[in-house]
């Protein structure tokens, strides 16, 4: 059985992880896999990705068997297989959802966060489980988690181990919308195929410009939005959302 599974439905890529015995944790061949999905879903033909788990998890972060005799170097395990992850998903110029049908702990945690935006099952947990293990966060977790929540409330949950649900999880701002857990993937495919027939390019520039917002001066700031916006107006989308402005219909967005 594969450990990562795609599908493709239009122009959303459905990503899943899958190893559900174990709550999908990261073994080297999971990293392998999802390395090669999210290199998919950099074709100009998906406009959209969810990012799931199969059976009753989202991901546990690292498969702790693979700690059981010696963990070896964790610093070259993390550059090497979590941070090319990451980025490549903070790279993806399209929107990325993560719908969260499980728990969500240590770097699958930092998985989810990573993503720009979740969708939770009522069943989701939220669990910062590296202290648990004497660990810290990793995988970019002081750094969504922080953003999302605010520095007060990252301390606390980080370093409690706090397991949110789905509810707190929502009313934290992790996630943006909680459904039952029967409805999950189709709520996020009707997300993801909502965005997917937005701008795309338009999507993947503000995406960049958030990014940069966070850190950035007013000064530095502007001046992106203004290189970033004349991209946006030499897109095929930009003359047909104003054309079809003007002419009072609905817009017809490729992408392009
Ligand atoms: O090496 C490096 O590169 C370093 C990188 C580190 C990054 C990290 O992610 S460190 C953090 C690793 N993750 C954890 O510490 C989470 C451990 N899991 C849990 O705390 C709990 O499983 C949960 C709170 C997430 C869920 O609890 P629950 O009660 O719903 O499920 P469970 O019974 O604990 O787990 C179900 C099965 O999954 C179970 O196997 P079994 O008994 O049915 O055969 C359990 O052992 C397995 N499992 C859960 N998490 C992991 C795991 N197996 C391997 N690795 C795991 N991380």
């Amino acid at each position: 059985m594969a450990e990562v599974e795609t599908t493709r439905e239009g122009a959303v890529l459905t990503i899943t992880l899958n190893r559900p015995d174990v709550l999908n944790a990261l073994n080297a061949a999971t990293h392998k896999a999802l390395a090669g999905a999210l290199k998919a879903a950099r074709g100009d033909d998906v406009r959209a990705v969810v990012i799931t788990g199969a059976g009753r998890g989202f991901c546990v972060g690292q498969d702790l068997t693979e700690f059981r005799e010696d963990a070896g170097d964790i610093g070259s395990r993390l550059r090497g297989n979590y941070h090319p992850t990451i980025k490549a998903i903070r790279a993806l110029e399209k929107p990325v959802i993560a719908a969260v049908n499980g728990a969500a702990a240590g770097a699958g945690l930092s998985l989810a966060c990573a993503c720009d935006l979740r969708i939770a099952s009522d069943q989701a947990t939220f669990v910062p489980a590296f202290v648990n293990i004497g660990l810290v966060p990793d995988s970019g977790g002081t750094f969504f988690v922080t953003r999302l929540v605010g520095q007060a409330r990252a301390f606390e949950w980080l370093c409690s181990g706090r397991r949110l649900t789905a509810a707190e999880a929502q009313r934290w701002g992790v996630v943006s919308e909680v459904v039952e857990a029967d409805a999950l993937a189709a709520r996020a495919a009707e997300v993801a195929s909502e965005l997917a027939a937005l701008p795309t390019r338009a999507i993947g520039m503000t995406k960049r410009l958030l990014d940069r917002a966070a850190t950035a001066t007013l000064d530095d700031q502007l001046e992106w939005e203004a290189q970033l916006q004349t991209a946006a107006t030499q897109t095929e989308d930009f003359r047909e959302g104003v054309a079809a402005f003007l002419e009072k219909r609905p817009p017809d967005f490729h992408g392009r």
